[in-house]
């Protein structure tokens, strides 16, 4: 976490978002390397995404972004929270956020890709904002691609809770970047109006096994939000 050095990183991230992810790695490249980086609050709910200043950093307006300079000193940002972890992971090494053999390096890029894609944007996403999916302004219209959307993640939870049935982590026996994003989906399931614990056992019991570690818990308290 902060100190008195300049900063390797700084992440902009908005509470509870998928930015939550790159955020824990982060805190354990701090505990466990002693990157210094630093985290900037882009509050979607109060707009901040879309307001200009954002909008120089990521065009798009989402979060999470990551400023940081490369080997020859240029100031870079790299959006995409799946490019950001595999990057943390891969240029930190030695902070074992990924597997270092062939096939479950290409295993933790095949869950995110997943998690990014299918559950997050044809998933949660359409439950959290169906008015982006639609060009009608008919609040049924909105409220049948939400349903699709939770069919969508349903199918989705209940293939991870087969999956990490007596796992402690996703993959192999550490903690990966695949995990942080994996306390990301587990919450906003709740925010779909899921009971996660009861319809999840599994997947609720391999997150309450993230929380125990405490940097994942000092992140969830740093961003103030609710996990179940
Ligand atoms: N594919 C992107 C998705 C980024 C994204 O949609 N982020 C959301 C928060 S989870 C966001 O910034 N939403 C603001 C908006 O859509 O206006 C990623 O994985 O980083």
């Amino acid at each position: 976490m902060p100190t008195d050095a300049a900063p390797t990183y700084q992440l902009f991230h908005s509470p509870g978002a998928c930015s939550l992810a790159p955020h824990i790695a982060l805190e354990l490249l701090g505990e466990r390397c002693g990157v210094v980086w630093e985290p900037v609050r882009v509050v979607i709910a109060d707009g901040a995404n879309r307001k200009p200043e954002y909008l120089a950093i990521n065009p798009r307006g989402r979060v999470p972004a990551l400023s940081f300079r490369d080997a020859d000193g240029r100031a870079q940002i790299l959006t995409e929270s799946t490019a950001i972890l595999l990057f943390l992971a891969s240029r930190h090494p030695e902070a074992g956020l990924m597997a270092s053999d062939p096939i479950a390096a290409i295993r933790t890029v095949e869950f995110l890709s997943w998690l990014a894609t299918t559950m997050h944007q044809t998933g949660v996403r359409t439950v959290f904002r169906p008015e982006r999916f639609t060009t009608s302004a008919d609040k049924a219209a909105h409220a049948a691609i939400g349903e699709q959307g939770r069919i969508t993640v349903r199918a989705g939870y209940a293939e991870l809770d087969a999956k990490l049935a007596g796992r402690r982590f996703a993959i192999g026996d550490s903690f990966s970047v695949v995990d942080a994003m994996l306390v990301v989906h587990y919450r906003w399931g709740n925010r779909c109006g899921i009971d996660m614990r009861r319809d999840y056992p599994n997947f609720a019991a391999l997150v309450d096994g993230l929380r125990a570690i405490p940097a994942v818990e000092r992140v969830i308290a740093r961003e103030g939000i609710q996990v179940d």
